[in-house]
């Protein structure tokens, strides 16, 4: 297969004060379909300068237009980008499948659910409300205030690139703050068009810019320029940590979801066929290339064949292939260092002792094309130690851990330094409610997985994490509360005591 000359591809600019730019340095970068193995489209590959432009016109949007309009007005216009979201999910869920090989089924599913963020949060834009004290001094009058941050340096994966943007910008947003959007190098294509909407809907220039380019060459310029106010991002927990000391410098606050070592916890009363369903959602959907992948199978030693067995037959009919068809239901890995890292991942588990009883290797099948695909791989007899049950290896490789009683399984589930989600599959209530209270986890499923809403807190415990999105106390990360005191007594008390 030829590969096409860069120049006959198309190419995108970046979005800087309502205008489509190229890099400051004219510089452009690929960008692969994961399922052909090949670039599909050019990036304008931005530099610190164009970092600087995109701060500045953000700056002057936050103490101009955006910054003036009343919060009704704020929010109607993000319920007008949802309704511009809703109108164009399909073709925006096309071009996130090619960029990121991701299923069509699964990227038009969220596309089409992404509006609900900008209504959601867009309604609570003028429903942010200060608090009157009743303070303890006489004829003091003390209020609060709400305020937005300022500029937000909003940094996104290439997993679920606007889903996950969408669960910082629309908060953001509606908390009155603005914005400079860098997407992952691997999927920015979909962030450029998301970006045309956003003139439609009526944002003023420079509410939201996107810089587009490698995180190694401008994320450090964006995190630490002192304009930027607060950080928001998505992705693993090694650039998580750098970013957070980065931000650190300038004392900023942070909004930080970084993936996990998900358990699948199941008992032997729960409804076998239904967990072994709710295990294979958890690690084989979406390739694995999720945060909250249920990467670690708990099973209770009693059921543990008859759960694998189940996963075998699942896993065996499973169809590989093509993530543009409705009818595949495992697609590539996104990009060759993420192939590279499962396949290795697979080494160092059969290294450590584990036994793989499916998959173990590249798919080759001729659905699979001159994709970046891996077989859906399913370890046993994993231990704790090893490292394929405590790193997270973002593709589709199960490690299951058998176990005793429930007090060996939270011990597991919780032994290791991630706390982003867990799944217990059980019929006893009892066990339902003290699994979810035990576990060290953001997020617990029970008899389900791999649910998520506008409306319910979203975050990781540990290293997972810290804040929260989603739900009505997302919005409390982009605000700042003030407090405002009035003296009404008109006599000025002894200056040097405090009051
Ligand atoms: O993510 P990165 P990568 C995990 C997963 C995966 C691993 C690496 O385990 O194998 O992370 O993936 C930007 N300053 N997750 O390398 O590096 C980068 O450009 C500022 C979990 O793709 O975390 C991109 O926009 N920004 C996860 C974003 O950070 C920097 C989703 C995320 O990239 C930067 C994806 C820097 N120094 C991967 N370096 C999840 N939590 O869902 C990079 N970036």
């Amino acid at each position: 297969m030829s590969m096409p000359a860069a120049a006959d591809l198309p190419r995108h600019q970046m979005l800087i004060e309502g205008k489509w730019v190229d890099a400051n340095g004219g510089e452009w970068f690929p960008t692969d379909n994961p399922f052909l193995g090949k670039p599909w489209a050019m990036i304008a590959r931005g530099d610190n300068a164009d970092v600087d432009r995109a701060i500045a016109a953000a700056a002057a949007a936050f103490r101009g237009p955006w910054r003036k309009m009343s919060a009704s007005e704020r929010g109607a216009i993000l319920r007008r980008f949802g309704d511009l979201v809703a109108q164009n999910a399909d073709r925006l869920g096309e071009i996130e499948t090619r960029d990121n090989g991701k299923l069509i089924t699964e990227m038009r599913g969220q596309l089409r659910y992404i509006p609900q963020w900008f209504y959601y949060f867009g309604g609570l834009a003028d429903k942010i409300e200060g608090r009157v004290i009743p303070i303890d001094k006489p004829g003091v009058f003390n209020f609060t205030r709400e305020e937005p941050i300022g500029v937000v340096a909003a940094i996104t994966p290439w997993n679920s690139p606007l889903m996950l943007a969408t669960w910082k910008l629309a908060p953001a947003l509606a908390a009155g703050n603005t914005i400079v959007w860098k997407p992952s190098e691997f999927s920015s294509a979909s962030a450029l068009a998301f970006g045309e909407l956003f003139e439609q809907a009526g944002f003023p220039p420079g509410v939201v810019n996107i810089v587009t380019g490698f995180g190694s060459e401008i994320g450090e310029a964006l995190v630490t320029d002192p304009r930027v106010a607060k950080v928001a991002f998505t992705g693993g927990d090694a650039t998580g940590e750098q970013v957070y000391g980065l931000a650190a410098r300038g004392i900023k606050p942070v909004t930080l979801e970084l993936g996990g070592k998900s358990a699948n916890i199941v008992f032997d009363d729960a409804d076998i066929p239904n967990a072994i369903r709710g295990v294979v959602s958890g690690i084989f959907a979406a390739t694995g290339q999720t945060c909250i992948a249920g990467s670690r199978l708990l099973v209770q030693r009693s059921i543990h064949d008859q759960v694998v067995d189940g996963l075998l037959a699942l896993a065996r009919t499973a169809q590989m292939g093509d993530p543009l068809s409705d009818a595949t239901q495992i697609g590539p890995v996104t990009t060759p260092g993420q192939y590279r890292k499962v396949l290795d991942y697979i080494d160092i588990a059969r290294g450590e002792g584990a036994s793989c009883v499916i998959g173990g290797a590249a798919a080759t099948r001729p659905e699979c094309g001159s994709g970046w695909f891996v077989e859906p791989t399913i370890f046993t007899d994993v231990k704790q130690s090893m490292r394929i049950a405590q790193e997270e290896v973002f593709g589709p490789v199960l490690a299951v851990i058998p176990f005793e009683d429930e007090e060996e399984a939270i011990g597991i589930a919780n032994d290791t330094q991630f706390g982003l989600a867990a799944g217990v599959w059980t019929q006893s209530i009892r066990r339902a409610l003290t699994a979810s209270e035990r576990l060290e986890a953001g997020t617990v499923w029970v008899n389900t997985y791999r649910a998520v809403s506008y409306m319910s807190p979203f975050g990781g415990y540990k290293r997972s994490g810290v804040g929260r999105e989603n739900g009505m106390s997302a919005i409390r990360g982009y605000l700042q509360e003030k407090s405002v005191w009035i003296d009404l007594n008109g006599e000025a008390p002894n200056p040097f005591v405090m009051r």
